[in-house]
């Protein structure tokens, strides 16, 4: 069957990539990206058009005139960004989620992608290994639109037939595009400097370990599962997906092991701490290796060395 992909918000860090592989997949003639920025870059052939997620009447005029198969909804405000502007994160997640839903059932458009957070976790979810099912008692505002979100989606596939799929995604650490107003940035944010300016501050503690992934490992998670046979997925909520956790020392101690003279300090006090602490130190995803065989590829050592390389030849 022939896809037509549309891509809302795919202008963000995880997009941008996701985009590309999805061109590819799919042919350039079928993936249309939109958000509310210009794309960074353009190529020859590739389609986009700008659009708020927030603005109904828009998204319906865009879903009738390119009847899309399938669309994946990146649009959103994320941790960081959302504690300085809780009601704006709330609309945007909410509200965004909610006009694609139904649009969605209005237009009779099947399959969609929604990405859901380990911020759906909260103070008293387990910290280590923290399952599917578990007390989630998120208290970011973002956690809270998230977890909402899973709920709706579930609901949605239940009583409507829509086939949403989502996955908790952990930090995501990529080159090409930089991730922003997150808690988990600094993973990223680190290498940029490392290489620019040999040292960096970290804004969250040394011993505080989070779940990240490698964007490769982000991407291809996304469309293993957008290609899963639908009786195979026992979740319709959001699958967990464990990546790999590492404090900011450790991921310090595997610069230095590139770059030898790279320094780590630590700033106190920032607002990200207390967000950091109530998430997951590791994450169990044995759904998703049970449902549709995920496999992790890349660990803290070759994500490292792959993203000093990308970023020194960029
Ligand atoms: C954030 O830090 O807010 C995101 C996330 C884990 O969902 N990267």
């Amino acid at each position: 069957m022939k896809e037509t992909i549309i891509i809302l918000g795919a202008n963000g860090q995880i997009g941008s990539e996701l985009a590309l592989a999805l061109r590819n997949k799919f042919g350039k003639q079928n993936v249309i990206t939109t958000d509310i920025r210009p794309p960074h870059e353009m190529e020859d052939g590739d389609i986009f058009e700008t659009a708020n997620v927030l603005d109904k009447n828009l998204l319906k005029e865009l879903f009738i005139k390119y009847k899309p198969t399938q669309i994946y909804l990146l649009a959103a405000m994320l941790s960081a960004t959302g504690e300085q502007y809780p009601m704006k994160a709330w609309d945007l997640n909410m509200n965004g989620l909610l006009n694609v839903l139904d649009l969605a059932v209005e237009l009779g458009i099947k399959k969609i992608f929604w990405p859901s957070s380990i911020a759906v976790f909260g103070p008293n979810s387990p910290k280590v290994d923290t399952p599917q099912y578990c007390v989630m008692d998120p208290n970011s505002i973002y956690g809270i639109s998230k977890l909402s979100g899973e709920r709706l989606v579930e609901y949605y596939h239940a009583k409507y037939g829509l086939d949403i799929r989502s996955i908790r995604y952990p930090g995501i650490i990529s080159w090409k595009t930089a991730p922003g107003g997150g808690t988990t940035d600094y993973a990223v944010h680190i290498f940029f400097e490392a290489l620019a300016k040999g040292k960096y501050e970290s804004f969250l503690s040394e011993n505080t370990a989070l779940p990240m992934m490698y964007m490769d490992d982000a991407v291809r998670a996304t469309i293993e599962l957008m290609d899963a046979p639908a009786e195979n997925l026992s979740i319709r909520s959001s699958y967990n997906l464990a990546g790999i956790s590492f404090t900011p020392a450790q991921i310090a101690q595997e610069i230095k092991k590139i770059l030898p003279n790279f320094e780590m300090s630590y700033a106190e006090g920032d607002p990200r701490q207390a967000i950091a602490d109530s998430w997951p130190k590791s994450i169990n995803d044995e759904y998703a290796q049970k449902d549709w065989n995920w496999k992790l590829e890349y660990n803290l050592e070759d994500l490292t060395r792959e993203m000093i390389e990308n970023l020194k030849n960029k």
